[in-house]
């Protein structure tokens, strides 16, 4: 048992289907084991509590099931069983056919999106499965699982189950890879105490690595912990590879601070949230009461709905939990006893609805959204965000941090840099006396979160000096000129603002009167940067420009460039080209540029 952890590959299916078709008994006769594990289920001849077995099927693969209860009454311990898991194996008895439990179980694994499945026509020595069958079948087909492979078998018998290990195996066959590198997150199913070792918990690991030493965040209470030990599958292992069913040995968590629906989380890796944005496929979400059980992984958490859109809504958590962009979940009534829909999770740190209006806009927002993670977006919405802070979200960025982890959505970035030009400018002509403007003072009037930030944002003509930022010699430049270049120089820079790529064609030059050699008279004076003779820019604009570039994904072509920078080939070409000579940008051997 001890060679199965770094060599096979392991794969977890639960189990559905109503009470009493012969769910466990399927589980025991595949497996060898109990799933059952309490007396009380024994006595009472039903599940009632989560079970675990495992066996090799004929590949070599090892299957994990995790075995769920069918009674209506343990619903919430089903869905945290089938919660963390890709597959089911679905279960009808031929003799009573499709029931309730049946059609509630299937909307459960619809809500929650589970693709892969199988369904086993059980009692099959007590009636024959067709119809059980072909009804079960239908049913499957229209929901998120669609057209599974079907097997009659007996339990008591054992007739068929040699061709449900052959079908189970193709099932696994389909299921997709974990990532071995991704943070873990574990949604505790079971929690308990070993004499001598302290407290252990079980979970599925769906993606990432565990091993002996590691660190794990209890989420939501700021508390870690050390893995002490870990099984997978009976044996101990130093390490486990997703996917598995681990057993977690604790060092630092008494028993009572961790129990099933708990989540134990890579540390930092993951956002903490108790206000989430949603869509919801299933009712209305106008037709939802006031509040409702949100489900994912084991986790159940009563949840506030307050509706946005008609199949939009935001959700006030009772708990936080480290949820991401594109998490799957269902909300649940407890009241009806029904399954309200299936939950994607569109954004976990929305913005406040505080304004007039604002719960409507956030509704067309999240309309274009569909939980697939999208960092350009992201950086769109949020203008100024900590790429590590997306990370934790579930959003990888390739685009480049202008300052520290700091990316910002590049059209506003050259915005900033014109408000930090005119913040500069009004505070000189109110503190005529002070050497610049105090970097705390920008931070605050351009409302940015960092530093850093201001600091990245200069550029010359602007220089830092003792924490402050001065308006460097030049930056007047136009002062030095003679009036009628000065007054056509600031016509160009008013022309700048809002495109600063776009530069004054000849034309527009001609009619502001400036020629060749008005124009080097600008440029010499530092009023205007020339980029090629006939082609003028604000100072500090090659700068700028690079900064635009360095947020788009590496490498990009001359017409992605110049998109980014809205303006003109006649610009970008000679822009790139200076970039190029200068080092800020290479070109690659297909033209296309990356940033050095
Ligand atoms: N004859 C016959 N009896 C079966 C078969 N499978 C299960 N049973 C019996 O059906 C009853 C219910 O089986 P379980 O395996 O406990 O059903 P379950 O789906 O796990 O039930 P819950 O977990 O309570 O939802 C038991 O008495 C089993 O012995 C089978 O294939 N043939
Ligand atoms: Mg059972």
């Amino acid at each position: 048992m001890c060679g199965w952890r770094d060599d096979v590959a392991v794969h977890v299916v639960a189990t559905a289907g109503h009470v009493d078709h012969g769910k466990s008994t399927l589980v025991r006769a595949l497996t060898g084991m109990e799933p059952d594990r309490l007396a009380e289920e024994h006595r009472r001849g039903m599940t009632i509590d989560l079970g675990f077995a495992w066996t090799g099927l004929p590949s070599g693969a090892v299957l994990a099931f995790v075995d769920v209860p069918g009674h209506q009454r343990f619903v919430p311990t089903m869905l945290a069983g089938v919660g963390p898991v890709p597959a089911a194996l679905f279960v009808v008895a031929a003799d009573a056919g499709w029931m309730p439990q049946s059609a509630e179980h299937l909307a459960v694994l619809d809500a929650l999106g589970v693709r892969h499945g199988l369904l086993a026509v059980t009692r099959s020595d007590l009636a024959p499965p067709g119809p059980a069958m072909a009804h079960a079948r239908a049913e499957i087909a229209a929901t998120s699982l669609g057209a599974v492979e079907a097997v009659a078998v007996s339990g008591a018998t054992g007739a068929g189950l040699a061709d449900l290990r052959a079908a189970l195996d193709r099932l696994v066959a389909g299921l997709p890879a974990a990532d071995p590198a991704a943070p873990v997150r574990l949604w505790v199913d079971r929690a308990f105490t070993i004499r001598g070792s302290g407290t252990v918990v079980t979970a599925t690991l769906g993606a990432g690595t565990l091993r002996t030493g590691d660190e794990v965040e209890l989420a939501g209470t700021g508390r870690t912990a050390r893995v002490r030990g870990l099984q997978s599958l009976g044996a101990p292992a130093d390490a486990v590879t997703a996917v598995a069913r681990v057993a977690v040995n604790l060092r630092g968590v008494p028993r009572d601070a961790v129990r099933r629906g708990d989540a134990l989380v890579s540390p930092g890796r993951f956002h903490h949230c108790d206000v989430v944005d949603i869509r919801l496929a299933g009712d209305p979400v106008a037709d939802l009461p006031a509040e409702v059980i949100l489900h994912i992984g084991a986790a159940s958490v009563p949840v506030r709905v307050r509706s946005l859109g008609p199949d939009t809504a935001r959700l006030h958590l009772s708990r936080a939990l480290p949820l991401r962009i594109g998490d799957r979940a269902l909300l649940r009534d407890p009241g009806r006893r029904h399954v309200a829909g299936g939950v994607t999770v569109l954004d976990v740190a929305p913005p406040e609805l505080r304004r007039r209006g604002a719960a409507a806009g956030r509704a067309a927002v999240l309309s274009t959204m569909d939980g697939r993670p999208d960092g350009a977006g992201e950086v769109r919405r949020r203008l100024v965000v900590r790429r590590a802070d997306l990370e934790r979200m579930g959003v990888p960025v390739d685009q480049r941090p202008v300052a520290g982890d700091w990316l910002v959505e590049p059209a506003h970035w050259v915005a900033l840099r014109q408000r930090l030009a005119d913040e500069v400018a009004r505070y000189a002509r109110a503190h005529p006396l002070e050497a610049g403007t105090p970097i705390d003072v920008l931070r605050h009037g351009l409302d940015l979160p960092d530093r850093a930030l201001v600091e990245a944002l200069v550029a010359p003509p602007l220089a830092i000096s003792e924490g402050r930022v001065t308006p460097a010699r030049a930056t007047a430049g136009t002062a030095a000129l003679p009036p009628a270049i000065a007054r056509a120089v600031e016509r160009i820079r008013a022309d700048l603002v809002d495109r600063p790529f776009a530069a004054p064609d000849a034309d527009r030059l001609a009619e502001l009167g400036l020629g060749p050699r008005e124009l080097a008279v600008a440029v010499r004076a530092g009023a205007l940067v020339s980029v090629v003779p006939g082609v003028v820019l604000q100072p500090g604009a090659i700068e700028a420009a690079a900064e635009v570039l360095a947020a788009l994904p590496q490498p990009f072509t001359l017409s992605e460039a110049r998109r980014a920078l809205d303006t003109s080939r006649r610009v970008a070409v000679p822009l790139l080209q200076v970039l190029d000579q200068r080092g800020v940008t290479r070109r690659l051997p297909d033209d296309r540029r990356t940033l050095r």
